[in-house]
């Protein structure tokens, strides 16, 4: 039996004419594919006048293809969490035009006047307060969603209708067990095989490593977007929307912290890689104003909606919010060691790294990396300001 086959451009049209009243004339749009990511196909449609996004799931990962079958429930999941998004923190997200579900389609707002964030970083960009406004936005998210705001039984539905298990267990996979093994999967650079080899041999390591997977398989404190890296963010100079939720499920408030956290130090790592020195303490000094917008920001705002309301008589208890939230606090430090860790050695790497053209630079950056993750993993409980992270940041770096 053959695959299942992404929509030709014909199919397209007639998709995006079908549901939506954007477009006068079928025949006149141009369908461009913008697929971007490892997993789904997307597609930009337009007249020259109007534009949209087309975004279809089929039953296996596009990069891979039938070798690695994925559900298409992914897509029902991305839909009902941009609307969540939105719904928490208006214009946070792409606006769902259409979504079908027996096509596996999600038509949403074209997002075209943004720009991707990672590479707005690897350009040397500077978006002024994006660390506070993802920080908001994510605060926003994980108490709306949490325990603390929702009944006991809205919450358990909320659970049930995110349960997203076969995306699960690939993080589990990708970013808990192959980078900490000789895994077929990993794709090391020969500059630091010999530091990889050693933290596969690290058991206090792998202890922490095995802490943080559990709370990943165990703790559904909050809806996570469940995969938010840079490439997951598109800004423009004062503003920001988040996509591609489609790995969200209930889990660990810190773990969408510590993704985001990870992914601007790749991108501070990723500055070894500069040959101008002034330029990349400049890129540098801005990364570490963000990482401190980004914490302050997240831990401020979720503080002051937990003082404002909370349902809950139980969880109203005196000091139970300040234990929630240092624990957050300390799971997202181990969190972002994981990811660095996951995106330097394993399957899944990021541009950042990957395009330092000079072989030596592109391996003390990987290797900035490695070492500010190990740090992260095993120091993760005595991280409790941004100071403290700031402070282990640089003394990664002289070492
Ligand atoms: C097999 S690739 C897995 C990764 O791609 C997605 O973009 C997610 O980051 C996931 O971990
Ligand atoms: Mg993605």
């Amino acid at each position: 039996m053959t695959a299942p086959q992404p929509l030709n451009d014909q199919e397209i049209r007639a998709f995006v004419c079908r549901h939506t009243d954007v477009f006068q004339d079928q025949q006149m749009l141009q369908v461009e594919e913008i697929s971007d990511g490892n997993i789904n196909f997307v597609y930009r449609v337009s007249d020259g006048q109007n534009s949209v996004i087309l975004k279809q799931a089929l039953p296996y990962i596009r990069i891979i293809g039938e070798g690695w079958p994925l559900p298409v429930d992914r897509i029902r999941i991305e839909a009902q969490a941009l609307g969540f998004f939105n719904m928490c923190s208006p214009n946070s997200s792409p606006e769902v035009l259409h979504f079908e579900r027996s096509q596996h389609v999600i038509l949403m707002e074209d997002i075209g006047d943004y720009h991707n964030l990672r590479h707005v970083l690897i350009r040397g960009d500077k978006p002024t307060s994006i660390g506070s406004q993802l920080g908001q936005f994510l605060a926003m998210l994980h108490y709306t969603s949490s325990d603390f705001l929702l009944d006991s039984i809205a919450k358990k539905c909320m659970v049930a209708s995110y349960l997203n298990p076969q995306l699960c267990s690939i993080s589990e996979e990708v970013y808990f067990l192959d980078p900490f093994c000789d895994h077929e999967r990993n794709n090391v650079s020969q500059g630091v095989r010999s530091m990889a080899q050693a933290l596969w041999q690290d058991d206090e390591l792998k202890l922490g490593v095995t802490q943080l997977r559990y709370q990943f398989m165990n703790d559904a404190q909050v809806l996570l977007h469940g995969d938010l890296h840079t490439g997951s963010v598109f800004v423009t100079q004062s503003a920001f929307k988040v996509i591609d939720p489609e790995f969200a499920f209930y889990g660990p408030a810190g773990f969408d912290l510590g993704v985001l956290l990870a992914n601007l130090l790749l991108s501070y790592a990723s500055q070894v890689g500069k040959s101008h020195v002034a330029q990349r303490d400049e890129t540098q000094a801005y990364l570490i104003d963000q990482i401190e917008q980004l914490v302050n920001s997240y831990f401020g705002e979720f503080d002051a909606l937990l003082q404002a309301k909370i349902n809950d008589p139980v969880l109203q208890q005196q000091g139970f919010d300040t234990l929630f939230l240092a624990g957050v606090r300390e799971s997202a430090m181990g969190f972002a060691g994981i990811e660095m860790t996951r995106r330097t050695i394993g399957i899944a790497h990021v541009a950042d790294l990957d395009e330092i053209e000079d072989d030596e630079r592109k391996t003390l950056a990987e290797m900035l990396s490695l070492t500010l993750a190990a740090s992260l993993i095993k120091q993760r409980t005595k991280l409790t300001t941004t100071a403290d992270l700031a402070a282990l940041i640089k003394d990664c770096q002289a070492s």
